[in-house]
């Protein structure tokens, strides 16, 4: 064979391996995605739970006596005067249109009031996405679209946050916190449990 024609067939060669590797890399490359943006068991720790008890008359705890996955989950109280029932958590850039589910099980006694609150800018802005019927939203603005059920059993309930949210208007898009919340009118001893509180695509 001629140095030339040997030259072209090692060329074609190359060629066609190139584009096999090529062909091979694209339908071998996994998509990463992450379905979940917050997932809170409550199995090691409070997993960036926080409240401000002094404000807001509310305790919290991880209680191994009541627990809807595993040993543990939370459990949110009032203990003496009537109060807020009231913690929060601040995921980090919690973008609404990536991850506009939410996803959580409860455990709530009958009459207890508890609201779904959530933080669309710094300071002392929030809308409520409902809660159960003892809950007052109070002078935020509402789309009561979560109806939770007060009747001291596990339920799990998955909210689409981000229709609700846009909703109410259509500019929201970041989430800065997740509060439980009513406005004061959780009497002493008003107590619920949670679980397995999702933030998911
Ligand atoms: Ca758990």
């Amino acid at each position: 064979m001629k140095k030339g024609v040997l030259l072209g067939v090692v060329f074609v060669f190359w060629a066609c391996s190139m584009v096999l590797a090529q062909q091979s890399f694209h339908l071998t490359v996994p998509v990463m995605r992450n379905l979940y943006f917050v997932h809170c068991t409550f199995e090691q720790e409070k997993d960036g739970w926080e409240g401000d008890t002094w404000v807001t008359n509310t305790l919290f705890e991880r209680d191994d006596a009541v627990a809807y996955s595993g040993q543990y989950s939370m459990h949110v109280f009032v203990p003496e005067v009537a109060g807020y029932l009231t913690i929060g958590v601040r995921p980090e850039n919690w973008s609404l249109d990536r991850y506009p589910y939410v996803e959580f099980a409860y455990k709530i006694p009958r009459g207890t009031p508890v609201g779904l609150f959530f933080q669309i800018a710094e300071g002392d802005h929030w809308v409520c996405l409902g809660g159960t019927s003892a809950h007052n939203h109070g002078w935020y603005p509402a789309n009561d679209i979560c109806i939770l059920i007060d009747d001291n059993t596990w339920h799990t309930v998955v909210i689409n946050a981000r229709d609700a949210i846009k909703s109410i208007d259509p500019s929201y898009d970041t989430i800065y916190e997740f509060e439980w919340w009513t406005a004061g009118n959780a009497q002493p001893g008003s107590q619920f449990w949670f679980d397995e509180f999702i933030i998911k695509e």
